[in-house]
């Protein structure tokens, strides 16, 4: 299930637009994931609070979309352009992959809600796409 051309230009067309609100995504699908996957609440127990919109899960949720919009600009490899970000994920913080799918899944959420006319169809296979192909990249190293 790899991306067409056409996958490409609309997840950067889509993105272009979703990137003002980078901060508010990231802290609401980490806040969303958090609080319907409890079982990820075990990475972050160094936190002092874990509650949806705290400090700690604003400023994380700001790091990950970081990577994800270093995605973006990568979509034409994720692979070789996320090994570096694999690596940590796998071999320093040690989290188990099913949890990208997880993550994945919450930021599709929030970008629909977000987004309500911007996210078409066409728009949201582009993106579940996308984030598939991001979670598969950084469950690269693992193998
Ligand atoms: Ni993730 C740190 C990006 C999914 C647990 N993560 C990072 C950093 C980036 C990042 C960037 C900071 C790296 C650095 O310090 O150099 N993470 C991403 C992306 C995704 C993702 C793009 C998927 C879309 N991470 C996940 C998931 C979990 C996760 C699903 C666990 C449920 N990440 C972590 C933890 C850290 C982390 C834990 C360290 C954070 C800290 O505060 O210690």
């Amino acid at each position: 299930m790899s991306l067409s051309a056409k996958d490409k230009a609309a997840v950067k067309a889509f993105w272009a637009k979703a990137a003002t609100k980078a901060d508010d995504i990231g802290s609401d699908a980490l806040s969303r994931m958090l609080v319907v996957y409890p079982q990820t609440k075990t990475y972050f127990s160094h936190w002092k609070d874990l509650s949806p919109g705290s400090a700690p899960v604003r400023k994380h949720g700001k790091t990950v979309m970081g990577g994800v919009a270093e995605a973006v600009a990568k979509i034409d490899d994720l692979t070789g352009g996320l090994l570096t970000l694999s690596e940590l994920h796998a071999f320093t913080l040690r989290v188990d992959p099913a949890n990208f799918k997880i993550l994945s899944h919450n930021l599709l959420v929030v970008l629909a809600t977000q987004f309500p006319e911007d996210f078409t169809p066409e728009v949201h296979v582009a993106m579940d796409k996308f984030l598939s192909a991001l979670a598969l990249a950084l469950s690269e190293k693992y193998r």
